[in-house]
């Protein structure tokens, strides 16, 4: 199959931890809303939920409750790929940032590295980094390596060679983070030299060339793309979104225009290689 007969994973990723109501108004923050986003979102064309959890004011938040009720209450309605941040918010101590492997999702995002992020310092040294593998190995949860930089990626490559990482390597390239890599072609170019051919690789972008990456991305071979009021809440230049899953079916309109297809939810379980739990536990593999 060549890359642009391969269904394209979109993954929403509908909170964030830095985004606000006075960004935008239709920011979920409650279990029950994060929930009814993710299910739209995944009417509207996400295989994949990226998850953070807010207090019921909008404080950024890791309590173990809010990520089970959040997964509990979208698995009752849909079998979109439930992940969770590890990266959390900048000022989360690792624990905290840990805190989502145990609700039990399908996957979770890992940081391979650290940075600056705007004008923040956003931490992951090498062994926190081994704890969040070990414990997701151990509870069968499958990583995407969220890459901001380029020794990011560098440094998730050599997690796999040395065995750290478990293959299929699953890369999110964040693109036009402050302190990241820019939002550019050569850009693209220099986040992906390092990657394995097998890599999955998908496209976040965040500014003002967010669908400008996300269409190159698409034209380059990209197997998923990513939106979400986590990057990004307008749906063109001074038109804010109306809701979560308006950028989903935005998205998706992107890839068909580009030639690409959608993947359905079945179809990104098998190329992201993702079991659902149900499957897991009914192989009596996993608890
Ligand atoms: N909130 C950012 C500091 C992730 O989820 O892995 C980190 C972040 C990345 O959102
Ligand atoms: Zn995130």
């Amino acid at each position: 199959m060549s890359w642009d007969d391969k269904p394209v994973v979109i993954t929403v990723a509908p909170t964030g931890a830095e985004v606000t109501r006075d960004d935008q108004p239709a920011l979920p923050h409650t279990p029950l809303e994060i929930a009814a986003d993710a299910v739209a979102c995944a009417d509207a064309g996400a295989a994949v939920v990226h998850l953070h959890v807010r207090e019921e004011d909008g404080t950024p938040s890791s309590r173990l409750e809010l990520f089970v009720e959040t997964i509990a209450l979208i698995r009752e309605r849909s079998s979109v790929v439930t992940m969770v941040s590890t990266g959390g918010a900048v000022w989360m101590p690792m624990d905290e940032r840990m805190a989502g492997l145990e609700a039990g999702p399908d996957m979770a995002g890992i940081e391979t590295g650290s940075m600056n992020f705007g004008e923040e310092p956003f931490v992951t040294i090498p062994s926190d980094a081994r704890r969040v593998v070990e414990r997701a190995h151990t509870l069968e949860i499958a990583l995407e390596a969220e890459m901001f930089d380029v020794g990011h990626v560098i440094q998730g490559v050599r997690m796999l060679e040395q065995g750290e990482l478990l293959p299929p390597l699953r890369a999110n390239l964040v693109f036009g983070v402050p302190g990241g890599v820019d939002a550019s072609p050569e850009g693209l170019d220099a986040m992906l030299r390092p990657l394995p051919a097998s890599t999955h690789w998908s496209v976040t972008a965040v500014g003002r060339h967010q669908r400008r990456m996300l269409a190159l991305a698409l034209l380059r071979g990209a197997g998923g793309i990513r939106v979400g009021f986590e990057d990004g809440v307008y749906l063109r230049r001074g038109v804010l979104a109306a809701s979560n899953s308006e950028l989903v079916a935005d998205a998706v309109e992107l890839a068909k225009t580009l030639g690409r297809t959608v993947a359905t939810i079945d179809e990104a379980r098998a190329i992201l290689s993702v079991p659902s739990r149900r499957e897991i536990i009914a192989s009596g593999e996993g608890a």
